[in-house]
């Protein structure tokens, strides 16, 4: 069903000084950067690595405020690993296949995600505490 890790989220107070970090550190890329209203975030994108099945990155997360789904998380848990986004052809299949097997679905349909992506979230209690994104990046 996955195609790729495409992205990690990472949740932070600061995106521009955790960009200036990951650049420093790892040589790592901004190849873009948004604001999602949305979903209450300013986000970017760093370039990790190209493979058979497409392209992975790190998306660093910032949130527009407290009450967003950042904003609590960094609340309660600090900055850290948000969510794990993976690759598939077709979201709304994805979707359709994982609740018919229990799982509950945050996103009833597909969302605006980066880059022109259509995600959808899978909630955290049915995967072992781990949020789960789904990712079909936009045909080339
Ligand atoms: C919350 N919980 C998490 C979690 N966030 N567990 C693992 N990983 C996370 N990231 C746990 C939390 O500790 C609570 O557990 C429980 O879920 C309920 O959390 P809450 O703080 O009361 O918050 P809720 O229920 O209001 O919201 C939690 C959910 C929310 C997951 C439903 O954050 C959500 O809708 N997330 C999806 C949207 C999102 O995250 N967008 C930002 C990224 P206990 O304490 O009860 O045990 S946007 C993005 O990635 C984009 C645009 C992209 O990739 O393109
Ligand atoms: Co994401």
């Amino acid at each position: 069903m996955f195609l790729r890790i495409d992205h990690v989220g990472i949740a932070c107070h600061n995106l521009e000084e955790k960009i200036g970090f990951y650049e420093s550190t790892f040589g790592l890329v901004v190849v873009s950067r948004e604001v999602n209203e949305a979903q209450g975030v300013r986000e970017a994108m760093l370039h990790v690595a190209d493979g058979e099945g497409g392209t992975s990155y790190v998306q660093l997360l910032e949130p527009l405020s407290p009450e967003t789904a950042v904003g609590k998380f960094l609340a309660k848990r600090g900055e850290g690993v948000h969510h794990i986004g993976y690759g598939v052809e077709d979201v709304s299949k994805a979707m359709a296949e994982i609740a018919a097997k229990g799982v509950r679905l945050i996103d009833e349909r597909p969302r605006h995600g980066s880059m022109g992506a259509s995600i959808a979230f899978l909630h955290p209690k049915d995967v072992g505490g781990v949020l789960t994104e789904l990712v079909e990046a936009p045909r080339q």
